[in-house]
């Protein structure tokens, strides 16, 4: 079997920090190349290749890809949800050129797979609310949700015209405590955590029953892991698959936190990202991926907030 070469463009955030590590674990550190457009980050740094890229470049990319034999693609570059609305032009020339120029590219150099993920952000205000299924209506109200929406389309496309091996997962809300989340609106989910062990108290900005379907990180990388792993006939769907792991609002993890630090201290001032949240699912049917490639998901609330205040106190 040919030596595997994994290019992660978008290395340095929430998910491509752990990504990056949890592949080098697989491939070896020396074929795993991480890339961002910006110094990496200090869990990267020194410890593996790294180059820095702008996923916008197409000629450095493909140069890249030819120079190191790049046999795999995972594109993680974007402007997330409440980013993208303060720029929605930019957010989507961003995230769909960089997503076509890796497809075309993947197509041109005979990748073996490429993977590019997904949001629960698809859905909007007219889908179902509660465990919003794999296909159904989907209207997103955020330049980012329908920046997604196109890209699982295009994922789709190239598999079926050109029989590219792209994968996707529509990750809901992600926490994570190596990593920082950056311009999300469930990034209120992992402040919490770091603000309750600095200062006893946070304030959300998202209201106290605002409920989200969220996943903590060590499952979202052990899924796209097996997502990717999966034999190419378990894969029905090449639009993204839902996944799915457990449903909490700000009330619910202040008490899950309360558990541990008795004196934390919730208040609410909701801000322009409420109406996002306002516009997606509260929980998800993910029974195509349990299904399909047989996704099952490892921690609920109290075990994820245990393990972050674990990590998080050193
Ligand atoms: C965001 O909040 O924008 C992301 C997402 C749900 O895709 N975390």
């Amino acid at each position: 079997m040919k030596q595997e070469k994994v290019l992660i463009m978008g290395a340095g955030g929430q998910i491509g920090v752990e990504l990056t590590m949890a592949l080098r674990a697989i491939y070896g550190e020396a074929n795993v190349i991480a890339s961002d457009i910006r110094e990496a980050h200090p869990l990267l740094a020194g410890k593996g290749p790294y180059v820095v890229l702008n996923a916008m470049d197409a000629n450095a990319t493909l140069e890249l890809v030819k120079k190191e034999g790049i046999t795999q693609i995972y594109l993680l570059a974007a402007l997330l949800s409440a980013t993208g609305e303060k720029d929605p032009k930019r957010a989507w020339d961003i995230n769909m050129q960089s997503l076509l120029q890796v497809l075309d590219m993947a197509v041109q150099e005979k990748l073996t797979k490429v993977y590019w993920p997904s949001s629960i952000a698809v859905f909007g205000s007219t889908t179902a609310k509660q465990d919003t299924p794999q296909k159904t209506i989907v209207e997103p109200r955020t330049v980012y949700g329908i920046s997604k929406y196109a890209g699982e389309l295009w994922c789709q496309y190239y598999n079926q015209r050109w029989g590219l091996d792209v994968r996707s997962i529509r990750y809901p809300g992600l926490i994570s405590w190596k990593s920082e989340p950056g311009g999300g609106t469930t990034d209120y989910a992992v402040e919490i955590y770091h603000e309750a062990l600095k200062h006893g108290k946070y304030t959300s900005f998202l209201s106290e029953h605002t409920y989200l379907p969220m996943m903590y990180m060590d499952d979202a990388i052990r899924g796209t892991i097996e997502l990717m792993e999966a034999s190419a006939e378990k894969i029905q769907s090449r639009m993204a698959y839902n996944l799915s792991a457990m449903s909490f609002s700000p009330k619910e993890i202040a008490a899950s936190i309360q558990k541990h630090i008795p004196s934390f201290e919730i208040s609410y001032a909701p801000d322009f990202r409420q109406q996002i949240a306002d516009g997606w699912p509260q929980s998800i049917d993910d029974s195509a991926a349990r299904a399909d490639w047989g996704w099952q998901h490892r921690f609920d609330l109290d075990k994820m907030t245990a393990d972050m205040l674990h990590h998080l106190k050193g």
